[in-house]
């Protein structure tokens, strides 16, 4: 019994990574339907577009979703009204610090869970008042902070009262149930949702997805101080250029790549893989296969209790006999 599952209302704690210009209505509703958590990402859009897209999902599902708001987003305030207003079933938060907005939520009886980059932060929001945290490794894609997902859930899990769902580097059922071992209660997946069916993404994109390999990402943006990682390409190779620029180039080099790198996941979405930004996550090498979203909850599921169920069939331990 995953207390991460009972929590947000659904069957199993496998929660859909709210990836900005990606998850939209339908990725969302189908991995509702499919037992797990659907999230829309509101990333940098309007809020009416937003609200459009929760009306268009609870005309696709009656199960529960969530909404990620992205902190960094022109936005969010506007966001985040509308989530009030249209009473989603849970705000998860990207990027920043969404503590001014808890207590609104938590009064609509809104979920609250905050993405999280360390222990510091994980505190911050269960004191801020937090259902949960997703503890988010930098095996993730997109925007990521320093601590892997194997060092950080054990930390947070001690750290904090409030249920741990972990993500980074998890696309099967053997990393959520690493993830349970760790002290996880649930798992936050997105690149394997990326080539999933339901997913809007261009087919050039899902290719990358699949083509890629264990040493396909690299982290660009370094010096803007927001990482991201994507998948390797033209456009990457350009944005390491500006990684070796002297002291005293440093806030030019960072508006630069700050309006270089506006839109560009936005293209690499409509499709141009070469020239765009391909968010992904270390773990892509893992992806090969594309499947419906049901099929990919329930495959996860499956693994997991098998790969738990192997475990204790060897006696669980690292002794010789
Ligand atoms: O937010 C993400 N991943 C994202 S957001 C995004 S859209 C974007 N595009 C271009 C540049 C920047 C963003 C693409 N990928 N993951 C969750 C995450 N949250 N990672 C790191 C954080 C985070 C960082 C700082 C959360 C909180 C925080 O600070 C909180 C505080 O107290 O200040």
């Amino acid at each position: 019994m995953s207390k991460v599952a009972k929590l947000l209302g659904v069957k199993y704690a496998v929660i859909q990574g709210g990836m900005a210009c990606v998850s939209d209505a339908r990725l969302a509703a189908a991995v509702s339907e499919a037992g797990g958590l659907g999230v829309i990402a509101a990333g940098s859009a309007p809020a009416e577009v937003v609200r459009r897209e929760i009306v268009l999902a609870r005309g696709l599902t009656a199960k529960p979703f969530g909404v990620n708001i992205m902190m960094m987003s022109p936005h969010t305030e506007d966001v985040a009204r509308v989530c009030l207003d249209e009473g989603v079933d849970v705000v998860l938060t990207g990027a920043g610090n969404p503590a001014r907005f808890m207590e609104g939520f938590k009064a609509r009886g809104i979920k609250v869970v905050p993405v999280v980059p360390s222990v510091a932060i994980a505190v911050k929001m269960e004191k801020a008042g937090a259902d949960a945290v997703v503890a988010e490794g930098m095996e993730a894609g997109g925007h990521i902070g320093k601590l892997t997902t194997m060092a950080m859930i054990p930390q947070v899990a001690d750290a904090v009262g409030i249920p741990v769902i972990a993500a980074g580097g998890i696309a099967d059922g053997r990393g959520a149930a690493a993830a349970l071992m760790l002290g996880a209660q649930g798992v936050q997946i997105g690149t394997r949702f990326l080539t999933a069916h339901e997913c809007g993404v261009a087919d050039a994109y899902k290719q990358a997805v699949l083509d890629a390999s264990d040493i396909s990402t690299t982290v660009t943006g370094a010096i803007t101080g927001h990482p991201v990682r994507v998948i390797r390409n033209e456009f990457s190779r350009m944005l390491e250029e500006y990684d070796f620029v002297s002291k005293e180039q440093k806030a030019e080099a960072a508006s630069k790549l700050e309006e270089l790198g506006a839109g560009a996941l936005q293209r690499a979405v409509d499709g141009d893989v070469t020239g765009g930004s391909v968010m992904a996550g270390q773990i892509a090498g893992l992806v090969r296969k594309r499947r419906s979203a049901a099929e990919i909850v329930s495959e996860i599921v499956r693994e997991c209790r098998e790969a738990i169920a192997k475990a204790h069939g060897s006696g669980g331990g690292l002794c010789s006999e």
